[in-house]
């Protein structure tokens, strides 16, 4: 039997779903026009973000690494073992991967709103652990989400690392971290990673490479978009622009026109002046405190947090 058997969602259809372009052609009618982070993960675009995490601006993915080398024997001890182990925007599943010989989870269930990417990435995981039951679920679970009955009810534990949380507005993240909690359970906890507000000339860097390679990252998605709503964007006349904008605490990425130029799509059409953008990602950064505080309004309790010595990311445990 594959491991993947109890995956039972449907192929990914080859153009978007009809709530995918409404919710698209919302966001680029916008006045001020923006799209969901989430549009930057096709194949292309998972890949992308692996090379990202490979870039020396991109401090996030080995400054957390470097913390749970240090103190992944700690983490496993406040999250206990034969948990559920639920990994939020998986991806490539390496983080958990590094994890699964201390935290020895009776069960693994990725999910990422890649399908076919993450699909990939399970199937070699489970030759490497084959004692570990593991269900992927390729599925877009920002705006809420229900497991499968496959899911273990008992020790749900959710594994959120790389900060992928400050891609919510801290007002959104509290939502979401309590519908979390709703589905973890009286003896659930959460395993999340967070990255912290630093000098900014360090996080405009990680987000602006000289490499370029976020930049392709953010354009990517524009060739997405052209694939899920039949639109006509052409990559050369838009830039990647990346900040931190510190009255609001979060790294912005936009796509600037650099001519006034039309895109038409499958049920809708846009101008743009030059210099005009779409905001495609927000990433949030927190102090420790203010992080906490944010896990205290979703109704969790802190039990640990681990940072590395220059204090740029934190991995906090929580329990529901
Ligand atoms: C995957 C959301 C954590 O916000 O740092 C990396 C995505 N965007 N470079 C982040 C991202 C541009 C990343 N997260």
């Amino acid at each position: 039997v594959s491991p993947l058997a109890s995956n039972t969602a449907p192929q990914r259809p080859a153009h978007g779903s009809a709530a995918v372009i409404e919710e698209i052609t919302a966001g680029l009618l916008a006045r001020d026009a923006h799209t969901s982070p989430k549009f930057l993960y096709d194949s292309l675009g998972s890949k992308l973000f692996e090379a990202i995490c490979e870039l020396p601006e991109y401090y996030p993915t080995r400054t957390e690494a470097s913390i749970f080398a240090a103190y992944g024997a700690d983490m496993a001890q406040a999250v206990g073992d034969g948990a559920s182990l639920i990994d939020l925007g998986a991806g490539n599943c390496a983080k958990a991967a590094a994890l699964f010989p201390l935290l020895k989870p009776a069960q693994y269930v990725p999910v990422d709103i890649s399908r076919d990417f993450l699909l990939g990435a399970v199937a070699q995981l489970q030759q490497r652990f084959p004692q570990i039951e593991m269900t992927a679920l390729g599925l877009d679970f920002s705006s809420g989400f229900e497991l499968p009955d496959s899911v273990r009810t008992e020790r749900r534990v959710f594994f959120y690392p790389g900060s992928s949380i400050g891609n919510f507005s801290p007002e959104q993240a509290v939502t979401f971290l309590r519908g979390l909690r709703a589905n973890a359970g009286a003896d659930g906890g959460l395993l999340i990673g967070v990255d912290l507000i630093k000098d900014h000339a360090v996080l405009d860097a990680a987000y602006d490479d000289a490499l370029g390679v976020t930049g392709a990252f953010n354009l990517n998605m524009l060739r997405h978009l052209n694939h899920l709503i039949g639109a006509d964007f052409e990559i050369d006349q838009w830039k990647h622009v990346a900040f931190f904008n510190p009255a609001l605490s979060r790294i912005e990425m936009h796509l600037e026109a650099r001519c006034p130029l039309t895109v038409t799509w499958r049920g809708g059409e846009r101008d743009f002046a030059r210099g005009e953008r779409i905001h495609t990602e927000d990433s949030y950064k927190y102090t420790r405190q203010s992080f906490v505080t944010l896990l205290e309004r979703a109704g969790f309790a802190t039990t640990r947090m681990w940072t590395d010595t220059d204090t740029w990311f934190a991995v906090i445990h929580a329990r529901a």
